[in-house]
């Protein structure tokens, strides 16, 4: 039986066992409505980053179009950008939170 979680090879069991687990970058991106002050508690909020940092991330996204928040498993790193997209959402904001291969 396919899709249950049990249906994977033995070379997959082993490679599980000895190799990490792939890791994703989740990235910020820059637009020109979102305020400064929303993105900083989003950093704060989500990335438990300081003030200080949260605030140096977000002028990275702001002058360089992007920025990496963390990176995470892949199930972690869904669940940020997941997080990040409806609180802009709730809050009327354009934020684009993605993830991508580390
Ligand atoms: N460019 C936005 C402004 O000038 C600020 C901003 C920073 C927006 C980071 C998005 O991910 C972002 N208000």
């Amino acid at each position: 039986k396919f899709g249950d979680g049990h249906s994977e090879g033995l070379a997959e069991l082993i490679r599980q066992k000895v190799e990490p687990p792939p890791m994703y970058k989740v990235v910020l991106h820059n637009d020109d409505y979102t305020p400064m002050d929303f993105v900083i508690d989003v950093l704060t909020r989500f990335f438990n980053m300081q003030y200080e940092k949260a605030s140096e991330v977000m002028l990275q996204v702001h002058y360089e179009g992007k920025a990496v928040c963390g990176v995470f498993t892949a199930g972690i790193a869904e669940t940020k950008v997941q997080q990040v997209s409806e609180y802009a959402r709730e809050h009327e904001h354009p934020l684009l939170c993605t993830m991508e291969r580390a």
